[in-house]
């Protein structure tokens, strides 16, 4: 049996969401155009005037907008609309400089619902499900966005948030949880937990709606075998939405990416030139219907390519492979979005230099950090303060920066290695990239 939410969408020939994007995209980019200064500003810039865009054929003379202008434009310098028509803000974790605030309409939360009501039609959601919710709720899109696709979809739905290993367990056996969404990480934990506790027949789950952070098929056959479930990828970006700007279908084999909102491109990073179909690059974002935080060609960073080859579940928007790298230095841990420089800038401020190096490992189906940074001379002679205490001193800050508790060791001066060429930051066991 075929399963979509809307199908007349998902299954349109490719020719006809070519067309929807391209009527779209020259709504979209006279509405930018007319009512945000910054896009007015940056197309004059590149001398391209809304009338030049006719269709998708046209996207690439479009600047691209990263990160970067995001954190200049914070809070308010993307807002399409007036503040008073916006009615929900998510966030990215991280706090200064990192920080993403994204802004949704009602009409744009409606959207992103039906999104996430798209991937668990597509993992055999019904009204007949119980669908457990424990990505994290709050500033982060997880919850919320899985939450209100739940809702479209009839499940009933159950707002558990992450943490509290017990009373997940609880629900998922007294309710008859069917399906579960979480960061993969998480379902590898539940899974030992229910297993440890000899629960695996007392679960009815049937799906599990994992995304948010990478992770490898091994683990998605871990996590299967372990819950006796079929586990399927979801992935989104808060600047975009959140979750479900694409998910995978029972193929298991990528993720559609819902291009009747978005239009895809995989970029040379270096270069920003175009690459066709197949080739691995940088996914940039164009949406086409937010109206409150309308990102114009947003370059993700992730690395991953597109194809169109026929899916055999008769949907016919793109796939991505799941995200293979990133062309920037963002970690993520725990399932929070991490950079170096976050972690430096902390060390730098309480006095150390930048002898550091930062050891990311996963032991079990826990993400571990440590952040081993030198001591400067000046501080190896001084007596008064103990090494204990200035490492509590460290993970403080780290865990206000961050939002996560990394573990810290001060260590004697000059005992990291020195490299000869760039400096070694990080070294990330999990190689969770394959
Ligand atoms: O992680 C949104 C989300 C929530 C997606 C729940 C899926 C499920 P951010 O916190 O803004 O948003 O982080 C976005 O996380 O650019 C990727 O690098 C990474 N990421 C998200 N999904 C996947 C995935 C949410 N399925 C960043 N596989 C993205 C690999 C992923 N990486």
């Amino acid at each position: 049996m075929k399963r979509y939410y809307q199908p007349e969408i998902e299954t349109m020939p490719v020719e006809q969401i070519q067309a929807l994007q391209s009527e779209r995209l020259v709504k979209q980019v006279k509405f930018v155009y007319d009512n945000v200064e910054f896009y007015r500003n940056r197309m004059d810039e590149a001398g391209v005037k809304p009338e030049d865009i006719h269709g998708i054929e046209d996207l690439h003379k479009l600047p691209f907008i990263t990160k970067d202008d995001l954190r200049d434009q914070y809070p308010y310098g993307l807002l399409g609309v007036p503040l008073k028509d916006c009615v929900r803000i998510q966030s990215t974790s991280g706090t200064t400089g990192r920080r993403v605030v994204a802004f949704y309409t009602q009409e744009d939360i409606d959207i992103w619902d039906e999104c996430c009501a798209r991937a668990i039609v597509a993992a055999g959601g019904t009204n007949e499900d119980v669908c457990h919710v424990c990505y994290g709720y709050g500033l982060f899109t997880g919850g919320p966005g899985l939450n209100g696709g739940s809702h479209k979809v009839g499940c009933l739905t159950l707002p558990m948030s992450s943490g509290n290993t017990e009373r997940q367990l609880q629900f998922m056996t007294d309710l008859g949880s069917t399906i579960i969404c979480c960061t993969p990480s998480y379902a590898a934990n539940l899974a030992e937990a229910i297993n440890e506790r000899g629960l695996r027949d007392k679960i009815k789950l049937k799906a599990g709606i994992f995304g948010a952070e990478p992770w490898t098929e091994e683990m998605r056959h871990n996590i299967e075998d372990m819950l006796g479930i079929k586990a399927y990828d979801i992935y989104g970006l808060t600047e975009i939405s959140g979750p479900g700007v694409s998910f995978e279908c029972e193929e298991q084999a990528g993720m559609h990416i819902q291009e009747d909102h978005f239009i895809p491109e995989i970029i040379n990073p270096e270069t920003g030139e175009v690459l066709p179909e197949g080739e691995i690059g940088e996914l940039v974002f164009t949406c086409i219907t937010k109206k409150a935080f309308p990102l114009i060609r947003y370059r993700t960073r992730d690395l991953c390519y597109l194809t169109r080859k026929p899916c055999s579940c008769g949907r016919t928007h793109i796939r991505m492979h799941k995200p293979m790298g990133r062309s920037d230095d963002m970690m993520v841990i725990k399932g929070v979005n991490v950079w170096p420089s976050q972690i430096e800038s902390v060390l730098l401020n309480q006095g150390y230099q930048a002898n550091y190096q930062i050891v990311v490992d996963r032991i079990g189906n826990n993400d571990t950090c440590e952040v081993q940074v030198e001591l400067t001379p000046e501080m190896a002679a001084d007596n008064t303060v103990s090494i204990e205490d200035r490492e509590k001193k460290v993970v403080k800050g780290l865990k206000s920066m961050l939002g996560i508790k990394v573990d810290v060791k001060v260590v004697e001066p000059k005992s990291i290695t020195r490299s000869e060429g760039k400096a070694v930051r990080v070294i990330d066991k999990r190689d969770l990239y394959k």
